[in-house]
């Protein structure tokens, strides 16, 4: 049997004395199974957020947890972002199966026509431009917390970025240590003190790289950089250039010790007008 032709006017006016019947069937249908299983799974997902939350589940998404009060801070940036992220992203798929379920196609009949809806319109525009505002929010505090340089910082370090190594220089001991293809240097920090970074390049870009720091930065020629490093736990972390610079790009690496403030001290002083290569 053919299908009378589609006529919206009509469709608007049925919609509207449908209106009282549909919320009768509304409130009846607020104790049907499925409503029931609506309620069960809201439940079942506030029990499962607040658990995690109580439980003091701290979830890395893969990052590094930030061994500087600076990577620290990016580390949370990070997690925030996953977190919302995974909400939004559960919202939306949640509504896209939700819609295709719900709302298949179940026979020939003309499903009920919308031409608009005010509400959900201004809700879907209001909240995302919430989220960004808030994630721009917080990326420039912590952006701020990470390039704040502090005034009197307990040790200075030049590094030096070159084709194919990296020098660490030591003003208050003129300690150097270079390092070449061959072998890689070592940048010693104190931990729990805050150490001032210079970061220079003698010849191409660099990129002073430190994946367990969540930190890295060009190293320019003719631009000097500044930033700040407080090592939390002690260790040994490695290092590399993220800039390919050449040929042995891939042999520019380093590695970071962290020793306690005692320990750094006696390195120090024992290396004292040294150049190790
Ligand atoms: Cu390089």
């Amino acid at each position: 049997m053919a299908l009378p032709p589609f006529d919206p006017l009509i469709q608007i006016d049925l919609d509207c004395n449908l209106k009282r019947s549909t919320i009768k069937t509304a409130r009846a249908e607020g104790n049907s199974p499925a409503s029931r299983r609506v309620r069960w799974g809201a439940k079942l997902a506030g029990l499962a957020v607040g658990s995690v939350a109580l439980a003091g589940c701290s979830p890395a998404f893969g990052a590094y947890r930030g061994a500087t009060t600076q990577g620290r801070s990016t580390f949370h940036l990070f997690q925030g972002f996953a977190i919302t992220a995974i909400f939004v992203g559960g919202i939306t798929f949640g509504l896209l199966f939700f819609v295709l379920l719900r709302y298949r196609k179940k026979s020939d009949a003309i499903p009920k026509q919308r031409h608009s809806n005010v509400k959900i319109e201004i809700l879907y525009t209001v909240i995302p431009i919430l989220i960004v505002v808030g994630l721009f929010f917080f990326t420039v505090k912590v952006e701020n917390k990470v390039d704040a340089l502090n005034p009197s910082p307990n040790v200075k370090v030049t590094v030096t970025a070159f084709q194919w190594g990296w020098k660490f220089y030591y003003p208050a001991t003129n300690t150097t240590v270079i390092g070449s293809i061959k072998h890689y240097p070592q940048l010693v920090l104190p931990e729990g003190e805050t150490t001032a970074i210079t970061l220079v390049s003698q010849d191409v870009v660099h990129g002073f790289y430190i994946p367990a720091f969540n930190f890295s930065r060009y190293a320019l020629p003719g631009f000097v950089n500044h930033f700040d490093f407080t090592p939390t736990s002690a260790g040994t972390y490695i290092g590399r250039c993220s800039q390919l610079c050449g040929l042995y790009h891939s042999e520019m690496l380093f590695s970071v010790k962290v020793l306690s403030a005692q320990q750094f001290q006696s390195w120090t002083s024992s290396q004292a007008g040294k150049v190790t290569a």
